[in-house]
């Protein structure tokens, strides 16, 4: 089915809603570049000022995540559900570093593909690249392998995966449209469900160590998401935490995985850090069917950190990727 453009731009910015047809040419557009840039950044002022339903966010969504590589797990039999966490990300916020090797620790495979950080918020990506040696894009046979072989691996967005968000949020980046509940969604979840989960935990930031800030546009964007993500088919649910303060006791790169070290390895545990870590964990665990109620779910994580379980996979993990044997 062909459009023009103009025409689909013209309907939204009158306020209509987009069939998922439409919706489709334009992520095509936008992927192969037959829409220009000018007519990507109207489209995305249009969806700015008059929003999107949840049909046509789900149809967006599925649009961007179907424009790259998709991955499927099935071929590697990992015995295992394949469950991932993603965060809004805020100041401190190390806890992508613990929870992988903890939810592996109680029998999940974890391929976290991370992200950089955004305004003054930090990514897990830039935490992990203070790690001598470590390989934060490795190929996508050795990042499968290390899913399977270790229970998780966290590795950096690659190119391959979900290239119309990336070519529609460098063109959001420039012409005031980032600010849009409609296009986060579907960024973030094209991105997370191009990995192939079988399920999604969100972790959505609140207050002035986020990028949102205002609580109440928190919980639309967690309402919008877990919507959106349940209607493309991965069962997602979303807690809203608290990003007022730090989370733990240092913020930067290096220091941050420190921090997450003396985490799992028992030395140094902030209780705020603790609570949001083994809440997400519970969550994961219990939207992956590894636990039957909450209290069972707690109880898998303090049990995988308790045991040093969780800590192992972490040092795996790094070995796995190149870095050093004696991190800990
Ligand atoms: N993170 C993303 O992946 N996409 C977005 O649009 C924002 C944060 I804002």
């Amino acid at each position: 089915m062909s459009f023009l453009p103009q025409e689909l731009i013209r309907k939204k910015r009158d306020g209509n809603a987009l069939t998922a047809e439409e919706i489709a040419f334009i992520v095509q557009g936008i992927t192969t570049g037959s829409m220009a840039d000018e007519q990507v950044g109207a489209f995305a002022m249009a969806v700015f000022f008059q929003g999107m339903s949840m049909d046509e966010r789900i149809a967006l969504t599925c649009g961007m995540r179907d424009s790259g590589t998709v991955l499927d797990w099935k071929p590697q039999n990992l015995g295992r559900p394949v469950v991932d966490k993603h965060s809004t990300g805020g100041v401190g916020d190390k806890v992508s570093l613990m929870l992988a090797p903890i939810v592996a620790a109680c029998g999940a495979a974890v391929p976290m593909i991370s992200g950089r950080g955004l305004g003054h918020t930090g990514g897990t990506l830039d935490k992990l690249e203070s790690i001598p040696g470590y390989n934060a894009v490795p190929s996508p046979e050795l990042f499968a392998k290390v899913t399977k072989q270790v229970g998780c691996a966290i590795i950096g967005q690659t190119s391959a995966m979900a290239p119309a968000d990336k070519r529609l949020y460098g063109i959001r980046d420039v012409t005031a449209t980032v600010e849009s509940i409609p296009l986060i969604t579907a960024s973030i979840l094209s991105k997370k469900l191009a990995a192939g989960l079988d399920a999604l935990v969100m972790d959505v930031k609140f207050g002035s160590g986020s990028f949102m800030g205002a609580l109440d546009r928190s919980r639309e964007l967690a309402q919008s998401i877990v919507t959106v993500a349940n209607g493309a088919g991965c069962p997602t649910r979303a807690l809203l935490t608290d990003m007022n303060e730090v989370l733990g006791t240092t913020a930067g790169n290096a220091v941050e995985v420190v921090e997450a070290l003396d985490y799992l390895s028992g030395t140094r545990r902030e209780p705020r850090l603790h609570a949001v870590t083994i809440a997400l964990a519970a969550e994961m665990l219990l939207a992956s069917k590894l636990a039957g109620d909450l209290s069972e779910a707690e109880a898998k994580a303090e049990a995988a950190l308790a045991s040093g379980a969780a800590a192992e996979i972490f040092a795996r993990m790094v070995v796995a990727l190149g870095g050093p044997a004696d991190l800990f």
